[in-house]
């Protein structure tokens, strides 16, 4: 073993951390829960509107940079080509920022908003509204603000590493023009902890979520009853699958996996799509795309102050959904983010930024719209009383009731629930690859140690599974989703030290001439006269 690659202080110290957190849990899940949830509760309250406005900052900033000079700056040398193609390259980046959570929340988020509008709407009194928010919201949450959280960390992580030749990705590293040399101080460390630390919650969540949802696919097609041995077998699997992807390594076993998915992704949203009310599913997708652009910032900045004065109680809407929700996506963001630069040479900024923005909504979007909507449809025309099946039986359950509608039914159980399989390893292949990366003082060749990326990627299922027997994960999630709270600094810190780098090299490099055209009117004129020659009645 070559232990002398490793970064032991942050190997070490979020070990240490992860731990810390963790058996206390396990000691004192009660106690512990109820602290956490009242963290949680005052972060989420107090401080609601600092994510939202993080959402909206970020996206707008990563626009500007995109059609800026920095945008322009090419990640690598001047002749090299892209490593990966555009779409292998779109596919890994989708397949590591997305787990199994699309699957379940494609399906089903519908049914919650459903029952609980946002927008203090009463959804007995106004059920259009209703209906259009419920096929709407979701696609919001998982759409270009969402992609913007996970572009931010990739914009500064590539530069430093493919331009300006660090030896290391890490958001350290992306700091150092900051902190200087307390980068290499326990600052430094304790940022690149608190990532480690909020990517294992943000995956506990994630494996919270996949795995009833594979066991009770399973349960349904074997008739195996759905109880915890079923969910540590699905988890063990699952934790074997993608431990031998990452072993076998980036470009091998990542790639193949990512390949894997999107073919399944695609086969499984065309028979829904085809086989479902294409026409209904078409309308309300476009439907919702307008409602989002009409809406986008009221949607983005809604944080439901007026209750009180309306006289209702307040719904927490805000804070359970799009605050939740930028959480989550903001712990796994330097995760993706330190990804999506490693599978980025030979690219620009701006491709970086409006790629992901684009092809990671648009992926989001067909599900969202295909899955949700086809729920959505089943529950409107009375055909399957989804919402009862919720209500009943948990959420798990209602989304493979609703692939149970579909024709072919076991075989469509069957897609959905190897998908989600592959899914969540896609998702934990590299986040256990990047994890070893960041443990890691450099990389020998390309790629980080194998048994470092073993040691991660059983870390972050054994312990979410511990948890999982003693009821303790939700706590950890919430305990990741509050851990994560001073990454909205981060983010900002960040994006300053990318701008203030990046355009003093663009200034030392002599390229801050403005890229104005300039029209040479002489010869347009010369050419304008020529053609009215041809055709007298042209105007100038
Ligand atoms: N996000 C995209 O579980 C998953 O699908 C991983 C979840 C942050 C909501 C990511």
């Amino acid at each position: 073993m070559k232990t002398r690659l490793i970064d032991w202080p942050t190997f070490i110290i979020s070990f240490v951390v992860i731990l810390g957190v963790v058996i206390p849990l396990i000691i004192f899940p009660e106690a512990g829960s109820e602290l956490v949830g009242q963290l949680n509760d005052f972060v989420s309250h107090r401080f609601g509107f600092l994510y939202l406005l993080m959402g909206l900052a970020i996206f707008f900033f990563l626009i500007f940079v995109a059609f800026s000079q920095n945008g322009q700056v090419k990640l690598g040398e001047e002749e090299e080509p892209p490593e990966f193609s555009t779409p292998a390259w779109a596919g890994m980046l989708f397949s590591a920022g997305i787990g199994s959570s699309i699957l379940y929340w494609g399906t089903i988020e519908w049914a919650f908003y459903y029952q609980g509008p946002p927008f203090g709407i009463d959804p007995t009194e106004s059920q259009l509204e209703t209906i259009q928010w419920a096929s709407t919201y979701g696609i919001f949450h998982w759409g270009p603000i969402a992609w913007a959280i996970y572009a931010l960390p990739a914009v500064p992580m590539s530069y430093f590493f493919y331009v300006r030749k660090k030896p290391i990705i890490k958001i350290s590293e992306t700091l150092r023009p900051l902190l200087k040399g307390y980068a290499d101080t326990m600052i430094g460390k304790i940022i690149d902890v608190l990532f480690i630390f909020g990517l294992l919650g943000g995956a506990g969540t994630t494996l919270a979520l996949g795995t009833p949802l594979i066991s009770r696919g399973i349960s349904d097609l074997t008739g195996f009853p759905d109880d915890m041995l079923l969910r540590t077998i699905v988890l063990l699997v699952v934790t074997v699958i993608f431990a031998i992807s990452a072993y076998v390594g980036l470009k091998e076993g990542i790639k193949r996996l990512s390949n894997l998915n999107l073919g399944l992704s695609i086969v499984l949203l065309i028979i829904v799509l085809v086989t479902g009310p294409t026409l209904f599913i078409l309308e309300t997708t476009t439907n919702s795309i307008g409602l989002i652009l009409d809406n986008f910032f009221h949607m983005s900045t809604w944080t439901e102050p007026f209750a009180m004065v309306q006289g209702i109680e307040e719904t927490g809407f805000p804070e359970a959904w799009t605050v939740f929700y930028w959480a989550w996506w903001l712990v796994y963001a330097p995760f993706v983010g330190l990804f999506i630069a490693r599978i980025s040479r030979g690219r620009t900024i701006r491709q970086v930024i409006i790629g992901s923005m684009v092809y990671g909504s648009i992926g989001c979007l067909l599900f969202f719209g295909i899955m949700g909507n086809f729920g959505l449809f089943l529950q409107l025309s009375g055909e399957y009383d989804v919402v009862n099946m919720l209500n009943e039986q948990g959420a798990p359950a209602a989304v493979i009731a609703i692939i149970n509608q579909l024709p072919f039914s076991s075989v469509m159980v069957a897609i959905f629930v190897f998908l989600s399989v592959v899914f969540l390893a896609t998702t934990f292949d590299s986040s256990s690859y990047i994890l070893a990366s960041v443990t890691q003082k450099r990389l020998e060749g390309d790629e980080p140690l194998r048994w470092n990326r073993m040691f991660w990627a059983f870390t972050i299922c054994l312990l979410p599974l511990t948890l999982m027997y003693l009821g303790g994960l939700e706590t950890l999630q919430t305990a990741s989703i509050v851990g994560g709270f001073p990454l909205i600094f981060i983010m900002f810190l960040i994006a300053w030290s990318f701008m203030k780098t990046s355009t003093r090299d663009l200034i030392i490099d002599e390229q801050y001439e403005p890229k104005t055209i300039i029209l040479d009117m002489k010869n347009i004129r010369e050419k304008l006269k020529r053609r009215r020659k041809k055709k007298p009645n042209d105007e100038e």
